[in-house]
């Protein structure tokens, strides 16, 4: 591939973020095309892909409905509603089959970990017991790569069962209350891969008909991924690769270091990044050799995030920000497994010194070195990996290189055991009590878990960012995940000093307190980095928890959740899950279901009746705000508080 074929992008500012607006001036001096130039020659976007109202499920078509008149049916009959209903599904099963596949490679690591043919430790012994435990596994006796083993072939029997039972792993991580609304609306998924057959099959040109019938499929695919993708992948890389626990690093792409070897994990697959950061370290003397002072690792979107939490190392940026690193011309390999990763990446290297490196047989890339990395060559390969962006270095041109000097001290690591671990320096016998008392007392008034990705339509961050400083002034804890929270580090809501600049009184006493009993000085950051996206079932086991607490349904809880800026078909997903869970789940930007009014109403009001939680849709951030602050003070009313 060569570099200068492209034509001069528009240079306009697309984000909030001043690092990568300074990367934009570069790159359209250098004539290099980014997302944002090519989303301004995709405009107009096609209005009935916009509205969800183009079916091409056969060979008939493409068959596109009218919303202003005729035709209001495709060839074969089918009106908007349907067509609408059917794109839903199989968006939301997309999603649904990108996390269980990605927690699907994560258990057959762990079995190949216990039967000792995989190059990995087991890091997470205290999540082997908290796993088996909700599994109903005994560990009395046994060694700890037995209790793994068996884990493992229990979630693999959930893709093994045949017969009628719901998935064990969700029976064993859902609220007991949700299982039973999920039955009684006959939407509890059994094997997830059946389930998501069955929706592919439903959606076929000639098979379900009724838009409501398939919108409960919608919700059971879901359901496959909360529990089939998130949960179990959380689980699971956290009995390898560890527990995580607060620790102090930093965001923006200033992080770069201009005199080391730089290289980005990006992706999702904690099997690929962490492996790369632990060669990276081993072989800091190879560098050295080649001239540099040594190798730094930074993440970008969810390998970025899994790294982070569990070793510290810091973000480079999130999703918009991915050709903007490339475009410092300081970064020598950038390392990807599955999801997230633009395939203009070894389009945009073309233009400099640096390597693509695909590692995951399923994505591969022209134009980029593929270092095939599974659970059994991790070490070799990963030593590969880190050998090929050393030689890249030495071809650095260092009048290239642009690194800004945008660089923010961010915290990461808070998972449900590390939050519990800090309340309990408040309260030893009760951990939860401390955070309860404060809801009750109105200090917090509740807690919204903002999540979700960068989307090109809307200014990068800048959704992230002002609905979580009116959230936080009004006194409401925000937790994070994915590229919402590496955004939101950009801009110091992930540090302790966040918490004076933007913490309601209320909010800001209780951080201070728990960050001064947890020893770490000052308040907790205002907003607590969860994680990745499939660790958004974090979110959901603190839910549980405080929702067990309280004897209440997650339903009647005082919270929210927003995905301001969502682009993939994951998020969409997670959101039907959270509904499913009873949240009130926030969005700026619909999914392609508007050219269905029928849709539409069951998804921003019905559903409610069925699950208590409900999309709402808002495109202003202070508007937001104001929605989620008038559901929690609703919820908080009808708790009594
Ligand atoms: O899984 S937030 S852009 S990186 S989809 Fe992708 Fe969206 Fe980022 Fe993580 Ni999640
Ligand atoms: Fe058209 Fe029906 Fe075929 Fe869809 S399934 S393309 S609406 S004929």
């Amino acid at each position: 591939m060569t570099c200068g074929d492209c034509t001069a992008p528009s240079g306009k500012n697309y984000s909030i973020d001043p690092a990568v607006n300074e990367l934009l001036k570069k790159a359209e001096q250098e004539k290099i095309l980014t997302a944002w130039d090519r989303y301004e020659q995709q405009r107009p976007l096609c209005g009935f892909g916009e509205l969800g109202i183009c079916c091409r499920n056969c060979l008939q078509g493409p068959c596109r409905i009218n919303p202003f008149g005729e035709p209001k049916a495709g060839i074969c009959g089918a009106d908007a509603d349907l067509i609408v209903a059917r794109n839903l599904l199989r968006m939301v099963t997309g999603g649904s089959a990108s996390h269980t596949d990605h927690a699907y490679s994560a258990i057959q690591c762990l079995r190949l970990i216990t039967e000792g043919k995989a190059e990995y430790d087991l890091k997470g012994k205290d999540k082997i017991a908290s796993v088996a435990a909700k599994l109903g596994i005994t560990t009395h006796g046994k060694k700890d790569a037995e209790v793994a083993h068996e884990i493992a072939m229990t979630a693999l029997q959930d893709f093994g069962n045949f017969t009628e039972e719901p998935m064990r792993w969700l029976r064993a991580s859902a609220p007991a209350e949700r299982v039973e609304v999920w039955k009684n609306l006959g939407v509890l998924p059994r094997n997830p891969d059946r389930e998501m057959r069955t929706a592919m099959h439903k959606t076929a040109m000639g098979v379900d008909g009724s838009p409501l019938n398939l919108l409960l499929a919608a919700v059971k695919s879901g359901l496959i991924d909360g529990y089939a993708g998130l949960q179990m992948g959380t689980d699971i890389q956290d009995i390898i690769f560890g527990i995580p626990k607060p620790a102090k690093s930093a965001a923006n792409l200033g992080v770069l270091e201009r005199d080391k070897v730089n290289i980005i994990v990006h992706g999702h697959m904690p099997e690929v990044s962490d492996k790369v950061v632990e060669w990276a370290e081993k072989l800091e003397g190879d560098a050295k050799a080649a001239g540099a002072a040594g190798i730094n690792v930074a993440g970008i979107c969810c390998s970025g995030n899994e790294v982070l939490m569990r070793r510290g190392v810091p973000v480079a940026g999130n999703f918009l920000s991915q050709e903007l690193a490339v475009i410092t011309g300081a970064v020598d390999a950038m390392v990807v497994d599955v999801q997230c990763f633009m395939p203009s990446l070894p389009k945009v290297a073309a233009c400099y010194h640096t390597k693509i490196i695909t590692t995951q047989d399923i994505a591969r890339l022209p134009d980029a070195e593929h270092i095939s990395l599974t659970p059994e060559n991790a070490d070799s390969q990963a030593q590969k990996i880190i050998g090929a962006a050393i030689e890249a270095y030495k071809k650095r041109d260092a009048r290239r290189v642009q690194i800004p000097a945008h660089k923010v001290e961010a915290w990461g690591g808070f998972s449900v055991e590390a939050i519990v671990g800090a309340l309990a320096k408040v309260d030893p016998k009760n951990p939860l009590k401390p955070l309860v008392d404060n809801i009750v007392s109105g200090a917090i008034k509740g807690a919204v878990g903002v999540v979700g990705c960068n989307n090109v339509k809307v200014t990068q961050d800048a959704f992230h960012a002002e609905l979580v400083k009116d959230l936080l002034a009004h006194d409401v804890l925000v937790v994070a995940t994915g590229c919402s929270a590496q955004g939101l580090a950009k801009y110091g809501f992930l540090n302790p000093e966040g918490a004076k600049q933007y913490a309601g009184p209320g909010l800001l006493a209780v951080l201070t307190a728990v960050g001064e009993a947890a020893g770490l000085g000052g308040p907790l950051p205002p907003v607590l980095h969860m994680g990745s996206c499939v660790d958004n079932s974090r979110i959901g086991d603190l839910l549980s928890a405080l929702a067990g607490y309280l004897k209440v349904s997650t339903k009647d809880l005082p919270v929210a959740a927003s995905a301001p800026e969502l682009q993939h078909e994951k998020a969409v997903s997670i959101g039907v899950w959270a509904v499913a869970l009873g949240l009130l789940t926030h969005i700026s930007l619909p999914p392609p279901v508007l050219g269905s009014s029928l849709v539409t109403k069951i998804l921003t009001n019905d559903i409610e009746g069925l699950t208590g939680g409900k999309f709402y849709v808002e495109a202003d951030p202070h508007k937001a705000a104001q929605g989620i602050l008038s559901h929690i003070r609703h919820k908080r009313a009808n708790l009594g508080i």
